[in-house]
Formats: C-alpha cells, sequence, structure tokens
C-alpha cells in the first residue's frame, strides 16, 4: 500500500517534469521571501508596487511559455500554471498582475502580432521593464464583450480609436496597452490594437475604493481621438477568437492560481484547530472541524489534478475551451468555498488582516467574477452539453 500525504494527496510532485519542479521552487522561495512580507501593507493602503513586475521578469516569471528568442522560457504550461499557484499562495492580486502580463499581453503580442511587433515589445515585457494591460471589458459590455463600443475608424496613416475600457488590471501604471477594438475599415469585426503609454488622447484613471484585489491596480483605459499607424494593428487575427485564445490561456492559469490561494487557507485552518482549544480539546480534534478539513483538501486535490491533466492537453495543443471553463469555473467557486470555511473556522480571528484568510476569501470574490463570472463559464458548459444556446 502507497503512503497519504495530506499535502500532496495524489502525489502532484511525482507527475511533473525535473524543469517544472524547478521552476515551481523558484516561484514559491520568491513569493514567500519576497511577495509575503509585503502584501498586507500593500493589500491596506491599496497600493501597487510596479517594481514587483521587474522582480518577476527577473525570476523568469512572466511571459514563461513565449519563446527564449523573445525573452521567455520556452516553458510547458504546466509549468506556468504551478507559478500562478505559488504567486496566488500569496495574493490572487499578484497572480493577476503576473498574468495579464503573460497571458493577455505577451501571448497575443506573440500569437497575432507582426515580426516587429515581436521584437519591440516581448523582450521589454519579460524583464518587467515595460508594465502590459488588456482592455477588453467596457462599462456597457463584461459578460458580453461583442457588445463593445470602443471603435477603430481608418485614416490615410492607421487609424483613430474612441472608446473606454472598464476594470482593467494594471492599466493606470501600464507602458503597453492591448485594446480591442471594432474596426470599421474591417466590416465592425473585432480586432487588436496595441498602443503606447503617452499616446495623445490616451488616459487610464485608476479604479478607486475596492474592496477586493487591493494589491493589483486596477483602472479604466479612455481613448479620446488616439491616432496610431498602421502598425498598431495586430495582423494575426479577426473577431472575437482573438480575445478569447488569450483568455483561455489566463483562465487556464487562474483555475491552478486560485487553488494555491485555497491551500493556503487549508494550511491556516489546520494549524489554527491544531493550535487553538475550546472546551479542552483542540477545535482541530471535533468532529465538524474535521469534516470541514476533509471537504477542503478534497477539492484542492480534485481541482489540481484536472489542472495537470488540461494543461498536458494545453502543451499537446489539444486543449477544448470548454476543458478550461470547467476547470476555470469550478476551481474558483470551490477556493471561495474553502476561504469562507476558513474564515469561519478562524473564529473572531478570521476577519484580522495577520491572519491573511479574509484577504483571501474577498480576493476570490473578483476572481470568481472576472475572465468570465461563475455562471457564464456554467452557461459555456450548458451549451456543449445541449447544443443551445441560453445566453440571449
Ligand atoms: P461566441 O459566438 O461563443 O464566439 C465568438 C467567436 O469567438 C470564438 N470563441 C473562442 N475562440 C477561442 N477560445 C474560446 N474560448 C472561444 N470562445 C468563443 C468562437 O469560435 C467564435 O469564432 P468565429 O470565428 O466563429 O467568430 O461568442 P458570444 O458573443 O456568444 O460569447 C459568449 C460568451 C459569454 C461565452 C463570451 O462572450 C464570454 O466568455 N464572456 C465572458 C467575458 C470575459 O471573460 N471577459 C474577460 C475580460 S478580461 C479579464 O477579465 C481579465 S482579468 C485578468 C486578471 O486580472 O487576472
Ligand atoms: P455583468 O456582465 O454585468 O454580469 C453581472 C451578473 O449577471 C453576473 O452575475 C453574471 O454572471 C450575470 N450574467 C451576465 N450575463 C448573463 C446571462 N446571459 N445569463 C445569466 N446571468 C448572466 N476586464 C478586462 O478586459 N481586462 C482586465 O484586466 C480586467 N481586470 C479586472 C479586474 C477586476 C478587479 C475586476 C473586478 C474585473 C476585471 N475585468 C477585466 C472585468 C471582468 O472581466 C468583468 O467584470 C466580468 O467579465 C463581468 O462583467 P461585468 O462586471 O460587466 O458583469
Amino acid at each position: 500500500l502507497g503512503r497519504f500525504d495530506w499535502e500532496d494527496p495524489f502525489r502532484l510532485n511525482d507527475q511533473l517534469s525535473e524543469d517544472e519542479r524547478m521552476l515551481r521552487d523558484a516561484a514559491r522561495s520568491y513569493a514567500q521571501d519576497r511577495l509575503q512580507p509585503r502584501v498586507t501593507k500593500a493589500y491596506r493602503e491599496e497600493t501597487t508596487d510596479p517594481e514587483i513586475f521587474r522582480e518577476m521578469g527577473n525570476m523568469g516569471l512572466l511571459g514563461t511559455t513565449i519563446p527564449e528568442e523573445y525573452g521567455g522560457l520556452g516553458a510547458s504550461y504546466v509549468a506556468y500554471g504551478l507559478i500562478a499557484r505559488e504567486v496566488e499562495r500569496v495574493d490572487s492580486g499578484y497572480r493577476s498582475m503576473m498574468s495579464v502580463q503573460s497571458s493577455l499581453v505577451m501571448y497575443p503580442i506573440y500569437a497575432y502580432g507582426s515580426e516587429a511587433q515581436r521584437r519591440k515589445y516581448l523582450p521589454k515585457l519579460a524583464t518587467g521593464e515595460w508594465i502590459g494591460c488588456f482592455g477588453l471589458t467596457e462599462p456597457d459590455a463584461g459578460s458580453d464583450p461583442a457588445g463593445m463600443k470602443t471603435v477603430a475608424r481608418k485614416t490615410a496613416g492607421g487609424y483613430v480609436l474612441n472608446g473606454a475600457k472598464m476594470w482593467i488590471s494594471n492599466a493606470p501604471i501600464a507602458d503597453v496597452f492591448v485594446v480591442w477594438a471594432k474596426s470599421e475599415a474591417h466590416g465592425g469585426k473585432i480586432r487588436g490594437f496595441v498602443l503606447d503609454k503617452g499616446m495623445k488622447g490616451l488616459s487610464a484613471p485608476k479604479i478607486g475604493g475596492k474592496l477586493s484585489l487591493r494589491a493589483s491596480i486596477t483602472g479604466e483605459i479612455v481613448m479620446k481621438d488616439v491616432e496610431v499607424g498602421e502598425d498598431a494593428l495586430l495582423p494575426g487575427v479577426e473577431g472575437l477568437k482573438g480575445p478569447f485564445g488569450c483568455l483561455n490561456r489566463a483562465r487556464y492559469g487562474i483555475a491552478w492560481g486560485v487553488l494555491g490561494a485555497a491551500e493556503f487557507c487549508l494550511h491556516a485552518a489546520r494549524q489554527y484547530g491544531l493550535d487553538r482549544k475550546q472546551f479542552n480539546r483542540p477545535l482541530a480534534q471535533t468532529q465538524l472541524y474535521q469534516l470541514k478539513l476533509a471537504n477542503m483538501l478534497t477539492e484542492i486535490s480534485l481541482g489540481l489534478q484536472a489542472c495537470l491533466r488540461v494543461g498536458r492537453l494545453m502543451d499537446e495543443a489539444n486543449a477544448a475551451p470548454e476543458m478550461i471553463s470547467l476547470i476555470k469555473r469550478n476551481n474558483c467557486g470551490k477556493a471561495l468555498d474553502a476561504a469562507r470555511a476558513a474564515r469561519d473556522m478562524h473564529g473572531g480571528n478570521g476577519i484580522q488582516e495577520d491572519y491573511q484568510i479574509m484577504r483571501h476569501m474577498v480576493n476570490l470574490e473578483t476572481v470568481n467574477t472576472y475572465e468570465g463570472t461563475h455562471d457564464v463559464h456554467a452557461l459555456i458548459l450548458g451549451r456543449a452539453i445541449t447544443g443551445l444556446q441560453a445566453f440571449f
């Protein structure tokens, strides 16, 4: 009979390559040594240190799946997922900063960009010298991005963009803006454009007052007659499959990431239950407490195994978007359940910042909503199960 290790029930570790283990361990050391000590203050004060991008770049954590000739590591999607898990073990906002840069900015420039765009942007995004953001959502177009109003009008030398994007991670500190707009010259089809900070008519005001994901800065993108050359257009893709191609990668990373946050909550709740006595025995020696720990461990373990399976299929270029919807939706929901349970298991201490549980819990509310809400992913799966479209 085999041994059972509650910290790795299905022996995920044994299913990884040596390179994947090395990258995971490097990400864990960086996240624990450099991010963990500053997160409580950053969250309390709602501040984002742009230096974190430089640090992540130095560690090779940005654009890990992008080939080395453009500054990436050419690593596997499994490695990318493992990194997301380690970063989100500290905070979902830090994982957000990393995954927007990697999957939503570097990936589209690599996959849909011209060679000149790749050479101009990717190396500086990989080192974190430049920070990127991804503008799809608008004030009146969230779950239904096809309803976007941002337009690109053709001019003699390029395009003029007008519109507004809402809830954009990294935007106020971004140097590079990947934005999606309906292009009149392409029959109103959605096209991607890469804009540079400082362009006339382009601004990115911060959205303040967030009670979730406070360590990751969020903003609007306002475009008022922003003139760009032909070279700002991403030539390689047309239609919603452009942004969705990026979202597949980011959603996949989130599916791993949220389990890092859930693992933090499980470990904290276990230790708290061992240390704290009520009714003359440790809380961890009560049946209800153990049931909650068992539920958390079960969902985390099943979720990780599913992530690994989808990751391996991504590395074979054989993963279907619905698989990604399934793990993004389920793992976010289960991580949120785990964080809420852990919050409860900590009693009054559960609301205190030093215990960190409540920060994870409220962060996961955002993660459950962005990149396709829990219910939108249910509808994507419902469509695949029935063949019937239930969105509208
Ligand atoms: P639909 O008719 O389903 O599809 C339109 C076109 O897109 C293609 N497509 C995909 N391609 C690749 N991957 C996918 N996952 C794809 N899903 C759809 C599809 O084949 C079709 O192509 P074509 O060539 O036939 O035109 O489109 P719909 O308008 O009915 O969409 C329905 C719905 C609800 C599924 C979709 O709009 C959706 O997923 N909504 C959620 C929106 C969303 O996820 N927004 C995310 C914004 S970015 C963000 O939140 C970043 S947070 C980052 C962080 O901080 O970490
Ligand atoms: P809505 O679409 O208005 O949804 C509201 C509710 O209605 C949800 O419960 C939803 O599930 C439900 N609903 C919607 N349609 C249906 C339907 N057909 N049937 C049943 N229920 C439905 N976007 C970007 O482009 N880039 C970013 O970097 C980015 N970062 C973000 C960072 C943060 C902190 C947040 C909060 C959001 C971010 N987003 C980003 C936006 C995010 O993707 C959207 O908030 C999300 O897609 C939901 O859109 P919405 O907020 O407009 O909600």
